[in-house]
């Protein structure tokens, strides 16, 4: 039977996804992420078949909670085995992104996803590195304190990753409002 990955993820709005798209150059090699891929992930579910899949779009259904107004507040890196292997920007404050990560969880623990072992740390994905990418510290001295205007992300979007060659693609399955 055919699977579905999904995730769960909040979406910046056009103009904050501008100001990530204007800062996303200059480290040779690096895979930048294109305005159709830039998102938070609030949690990854993975694979999961067709019947679970509908359980999921219908349980997130219930998630009543707030919006939450937040600004983009720099730039920074994950590391991997040492190397620089993502660039990100970092949400602040990161509180109601918190809060709506538990919600996302309690409701997907309702159709038996099990709880997420990983700490949440809310960002958005910029680039993927590896280990032919150029420096990364001339883009940090530039970008380090990106920052934006205070935003709203005032809705949730369940996702489907299709994963292939030039990186994955990433569909949007269906819309939760969250309240303002
Ligand atoms: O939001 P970012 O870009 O950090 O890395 C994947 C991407 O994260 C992550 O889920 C998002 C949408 O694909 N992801 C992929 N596989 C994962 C896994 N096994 C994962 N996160 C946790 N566990």
């Amino acid at each position: 039977m055919s699977t579905h990955r999904l995730f769960v993820a909040l979406r910046p709005p056009p103009p904050v996804r501008a100001l990530l798209l204007r800062a996303m150059h200059g480290i040779s090699g690096a895979r930048w992420q294109s305005d159709e891929q830039l998102h938070l992930t609030l949690r990854f579910i993975g694979e999961v078949d067709h019947h679970l899949a509908e359980d999921i779009a219908a349980v997130l259904g219930a998630l009543h909670a707030p919006a939450a107004r937040v600004r983009i507040a720099g730039v920074d890196l994950f590391e991997r085995q040492g190397r620089p292997h993502m660039v990100w920007a970092r949400i602040a404050p990161e509180e109601p992104l918190a809060a709506l990560h538990r919600k996302v969880e309690q409701c997907l623990a309702r159709v038996g996803i099990a709880a997420e072992t990983r700490a949440f740390v809310p960002h958005v994905t910029l680039a993927r590195l590896n280990r032919s990418s150029g420096p990364v510290a001339p883009f940090l001295a530039l970008n380090g304190d990106l920052a934006s205007d205070p935003f709203l992300f005032d809705h949730v979007t369940l996702y489907e990753s299709e994963m292939g060659h030039g990186g994955s693609r990433y569909h949007p399955v269906a819309r939760y409002p969250l309240v303002d």
